[in-house]
């Protein structure tokens, strides 16, 4: 059998409330390690550019209706279908910073009352991160950015009870970084826990998610 002896890429994952600041987050991240000599490579979900990322982005702008359990599974297909080329980029040494991944498919779809565990379960087995970094903003500086926007789940009371479910989703290899300071202090704060990760992970297994 053939062993592969380079390190592998460190998966990172961001999550948080809309208007947490990941994205900003994601690109700085990704700047930084790149000056840092890092191989590293931005995704987001739901990435919109494929078939079923179409679907999604047409239910999330409000010009399609669909049962919110077809759209939670289509959210989780849509991560299904870039995991090969997800394994494939990290075993060949590159970083992943992701912006979302499957713990917003939990929690926007619970916030509308679908079952937790019922949420979880087709995501079961996807890569499991090395690191996810929860963005959490405080209500009042929520409540100054939300219903800011015409897409589907911009609003106060719907994003509070986002919140509350990735609270109960927290598992140990989650940190959580506050969003309320500066971008460069945030920044930093970040940069320091993602160095130590992609260095601890190098050496260990990739993992399956909840399994
Ligand atoms: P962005 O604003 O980050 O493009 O997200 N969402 C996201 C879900 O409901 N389920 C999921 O699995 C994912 C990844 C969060 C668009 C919205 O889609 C929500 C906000």
């Amino acid at each position: 059998m053939k062993v592969s002896t380079t390190p592998r890429g460190s998966l990172i994952v961001f999550e948080g409330c809309d208007r947490s600041g990941k994205t900003t987050q994601c690109a700085k991240l990704v700047e930084s390690l790149q000056a840092q000599g890092e191989e590293v490579k931005l995704m987001k979900f739901p990435d919109r550019t494929t078939t079923i990322g179409t679907l999604i982005n047409n239910y999330l702008q409000m010009s399609q209706e669909l049962d919110d359990r077809v759209v939670h599974l289509l959210f989780s297909a849509n991560r299904w279908e870039a995991i090969e080329s997800m394994k494939k980029t990290l075993k060949a040494g590159t970083t992943l910073i992701v912006d979302r991944y499957a713990f917003s498919g939990i929690a926007y779809s619970a916030a509308k009352g679908l079952d937790l565990e019922w949420c979880r379960s087709p995501d079961i087995g996807l890569i499991k991160p090395d690191k996810v970094i929860y963005l959490s903003v405080n209500e009042q500086i929520m409540s100054e950015r939300v219903n800011y926007g015409n897409e589907r789940y911009e609003k106060i009371d719907f994003q509070k009870c986002v919140h509350n479910i990735f609270l109960q989703l927290q598992e140990p290899y989650w940190q959580n970084v506050s969003a309320d300071g500066s971008i460069d202090v945030i920044h930093k704060e970040i940069n320091t826990i993602v160095s130590e990760t992609i260095r601890d992970s190098k050496v260990k297994p990739l993992l399956k998610l909840w399994t």
